[in-house]
């Protein structure tokens, strides 16, 4: 397949090679270029500096991006020296190396640093010792090595795809710690069936803040779809309630369900997120559901943790990975895939109304290595 017929293949709401390519450029410099030694030009420091129109997704140099134990960490030290005459197709790799102890050493170090998972590293590096000594390679033969290898951990997991069922109502249950883009994420989602033609309700279940319902409400004027709220404070579990009604009565093809990302503490969170979904199993019972978790791509590790901890009160079937664009952390891709097992569904690249894409393992790999 070119790159021609993937775009075309992957249409609008598909996560075409370009946009990938270009939301990826700090991901590609910690997990490509760091990792096989290619002398790498910061692309996005260019980007920063000539594109103004586009800057709002594009982290500066001088910010700082929240690192996995939740320390704050400059960005710019991740990468390697900008050299403004360099392009992306002249990046220059390294000397080969002999693949010796010492390198696959370095090698499962900065895999482990780019967020691939210390199982999955392990056993990367184990894959290559072992292919290197058969086939006799160098370093230089890595990045082919790799490009397979990750390719292969994120088909691992099953059902990229995000469900749903013609003819149904489909229940989307979104849940995920504050912050990490839950609302926005929804907003995108709205605007996607509503542009497929779907009849869209949203429900504001995050009643906590009562700031949440009004965000939610700007976003569902902009996709231009329902919202089913009730005043500030009422029971969560209610507003589902209110929502399936509705829903059922009127012919509603999608609910989308908001969630509160913090409450008092973690245990009342859980407690909330049990009820709904008690709501859910009684009166949508039988209806198509993913229950989707949302996590921000820069939080790297602190994300699994999450997620482990959100699978307990409810069984997630997919990720919502946000915030691909301007995050050196986009190795937690692969992370999640292998050793959570769940599927990341869709990703967010921006936080414009179509930057949430379908993700595809190929065109996503394809854009690391490209
Ligand atoms: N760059 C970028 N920003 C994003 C993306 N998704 C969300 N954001 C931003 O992240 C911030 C938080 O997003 P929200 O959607 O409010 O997050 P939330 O999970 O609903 O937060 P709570 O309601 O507080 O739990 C906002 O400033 C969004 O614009 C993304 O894919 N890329
Ligand atoms: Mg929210």
């Amino acid at each position: 397949m070119d790159e021609e017929d993937k775009k075309e293949k992957s249409g609008f709401w598909g996560s075409t090679l370009s946009k990938l390519k270009s939301a990826l450029k700090r991901t590609r410099h910690e997990v490509v270029d760091e990792v096989l030694e290619r002398e790498s030009v910061d692309e996005s420091v260019e980007a920063d500096q000539g594109a103004g129109a586009d800057s709002h997704s594009a982290i500066t140099v001088s910010e700082v991006s929240q690192n996995s134990s939740g320390s704050k960490e400059n960005v710019s030290t991740l990468s390697p020296p900008h050299s403004p005459s360099q392009s992306s197709s002249s990046r220059a790799k390294a000397p080969p190396r002999p693949i010796d102890s010492e390198y696959l050493e370095e090698l499962e170090e900065k895999l482990i640093k780019a967020d691939i998972g210390v199982k999955t590293a392990e056993l990367m590096v184990d894959h290559l010792r072992k292919e290197a000594k058969s086939k006799n390679w160098q370093s230089n033969d890595v990045e082919e090595f790799l490009k397979t290898e990750f390719a292969k951990t994120l088909k691992q997991s099953p059902n990229h795809k995000l469900q749903y069922k013609e003819g149904k109502l489909n229940l989307y249950l979104v849940v995920g710690v504050n912050g990490t883009g839950k609302t926005t994420s929804i907003g995108k989602l709205c605007y996607r069936f509503k542009s497929e033609g779907k009849k869209v309700l949203v429900a504001a279940a995050d009643t906590f803040r009562a700031a949440a319902e009004s965000q939610l409400e700007i976003w569902a004027e902009r996709a231009q779809v329902d919202i089913c709220r009730l005043p500030d404070g009422s029971d969560p579990g209610a507003v589902v309630f209110k929502a399936l009604n509705t829903a059922k009565e009127e012919g509603y093809d999608v609910i989308i369900i908001d969630t509160a990302g913090r409450l008092h503490n973690k245990a009342n969170l859980m407690a909330e997120l049990g009820k709904i979904r008690g709501v859910i199993e009684k009166h949508g019972k039988g209806l198509p559901l993913e229950a989707l978790l949302v996590l921000d791509a820069s939080t790297g590790q602190n994300g699994m943790k999450q997620a482990e901890v959100f699978t307990e009160v409810c069984p997630l079937t997919g990720v919502i990975l946000t915030k691909l664009d301007g995050t050196a952390k986009g190795g937690i891709v692969f992370g999640i895939s292998s050793e959570l097992n769940i599927p990341v569904k869709l990703i967010g690249l921006g936080e414009k109304m179509d930057d949430l894409r379908d993700f595809e393992p190929e065109l996503f790999v394809e854009a690391l290595f490209g």
